[in-house]
């Protein structure tokens, strides 16, 4: 059996307020993502069989990142996507490097391979064709404060996207 995996840094619910007030502002705009599935995808793995995802964690586990501060600036669609999303024109290095590294180490051990590099964001509205704002700058960054990282399984259920860790790693100085 394979799961569909991807490495994020997930955003706790005392972050998630400013997130769903722009969610209430742009509404309309397509299908809002729950808040309990607000995240920084850093790689996307695709379906990833058992044997793999052992491979996977035990390369993996000494994962390390300070924590470190996301300001998220842009208000982006990519209308190939059907995603609005917010994203940040300034990323802290060492979540730069962290997702380059998951990306290279997945596409080396042939599991997905990136077509384009980190390009962090946080997804707001699924389904989108349009973006309701005219202007796509924020006047006021939101901070995303990156405590934790953790490896999440991605499971279609009738309720919807259902995104659940198998592993997490905290962030220390
Ligand atoms: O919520 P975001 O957009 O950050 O877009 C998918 C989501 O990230 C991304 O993996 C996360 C969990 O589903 N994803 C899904 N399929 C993908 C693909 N084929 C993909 N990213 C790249 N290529």
């Amino acid at each position: 059996m394979a799961n569909r995996l991807f490495f994020a840094v997930p955003v706790p619910r005392s972050q998630q307020l400013p997130l769903l007030r722009l969610q209430t502002q742009l509404e309309g705009a397509g299908r809002p993502v729950l808040a309990s599935n607000f995240h920084i995808t850093l790689a996307f793995l695709g379906n990833v069989c058992a044997a793999a995802q052992q491979q996977l964690l035990q390369r993996w586990q000494g994962l390390s990142l300070p924590p470190c501060q996301l300001s998220l600036n842009q208000l982006q669609l990519w209308p190939k996507a059907q995603v609005l999303a917010l994203t940040s024109n300034e990323c802290p290095t060492p979540l730069y490097q962290l997702a380059g590294a998951l990306q290279r180490d997945a596409a080396k051990h042939g599991l997905h391979q990136s077509q384009h590099g980190f390009r962090p964001h946080l997804t707001l509205f699924r389904g989108a064709q349009q973006s309701p704002l005219a202007t796509q700058h924020l006047q006021q960054p939101i901070l995303i404060n990156c405590n934790e990282v953790q490896l999440m399984i991605s499971e279609q259920t009738p309720a919807g996207v259902s995104y659940q860790p198998i592993k997490r790693w905290q962030c220390y100085e």
